[in-house]
């Protein structure tokens, strides 16, 4: 779901959270914190800028990370509030206004999963609709007051570190919000004989798996396949045809560093790439 990694996930060590922690208490001015306290429009439910705001807001503190070399924290990491706050992003920046909150967050264990309505994005019609949500801002308020200390004030909720993770994950939400709904295909046919083919879409990435655990005993090779993501999940679309010959291999779900790698190893044996593409929700 999303674009976000989980700041909880094994993709960041105990190491790296402490370093987004800093870098984030050094980006937390009175400036970033006024603008969110004055920022009224955000904080009103039924408002787009609920979620447009908070995200145009996150995406300075991306820019400066990333103008810091610190790019591996870009897209910022979200933190599910369902999940303890991990100890090194428990801290609150102590600006004057910050400073009767006490230096860490009260509560880090809030226990509040996302509302059930908000697996079924499709029913909200319009941002403002999504926005309008009384279990999302019933749930958006809770977790800034049972976190606590800086967290539950409007006016400083940016000092503390954890505010950022967590509107992170809210902003995931409105990501597959606006990648909600069908998708839509392109198909192009010709009439001519050949091999033995056959066609999916929609395949689960389990499904997508067990057509090449099934056809390639019988000498199908993939022609076509692609991926793509339908409200956050996985999809695929296979084309495969029998044509035991030349020798292929086919890989999917790779990172960029898998890819490359792909090629470093292949290319010396004389292989080429046929199918090549990339996709993200
Ligand atoms: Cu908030």
């Amino acid at each position: 779901m999303g674009k976000r990694q989980l700041i909880t996930s094994t993709a960041f060590s105990a190491a790296d959270r402490q370093q987004l922690a800093t870098a984030i208490l050094n980006y937390v001015t009175e400036a970033v914190r006024l603008e969110h306290a004055n920022a009224h429009e955000w904080h009103h439910p039924g408002s787009p800028a609920f979620f447009d705001g908070h995200r145009q807001f996150i995406a300075k503190l991306e820019a400066a990370l990333a103008a810091q070399g610190l790019g591996r924290f870009v897209p910022l990491p979200k933190w599910d509030p369902a999940t303890t706050i991990p100890t090194e992003l428990r801290g609150v920046k102590q600006l004057p206004e910050a400073v009767k909150f006490g230096p860490q967050i009260a509560n880090p264990s809030p226990n509040l999963p996302m509302p059930s309505v908000l697996t079924n994005l499709d029913q909200f019609p319009t941002a403002a609709a999504l926005s309008a949500n009384q279990d999302l801002q019933n749930w958006h308020g809770n977790v800034h007051v049972t976190v606590g200390g800086a967290m539950r004030d409007v006016t400083v909720s940016p000092c503390a570190t954890i505010f950022w993770p967590w509107h992170a994950f809210i902003d995931d939400i409105y990501e597959d919000w606006l990648h909600r709904g069908p998708e839509r295909y392109i198909l192009v046919m010709e009439q001519h004989t050949g091999p033995a083919w056959f066609a999916r879409h929609g395949l689960t990435p389990q499904q997508y798996q067990q057509h090449f655990d099934e056809s390639v005993p019988k000498g199908y090779r993939p022609v076509i396949a692609e991926g793509y993501m339908v409200n956050g999940q996985e999809r695929y679309i296979l084309v495969m045809e029998q044509r035991p010959e030349p020798a292929w291999f086919a890989r999917h779900g790779l990172t960029s560093q898998q890819y490359q790698q792909h090629f470093d190893e292949s290319v010396p044996k004389g292989y080429r790439p046929v199918i090549a593409q990339a996709y993200r929700g």
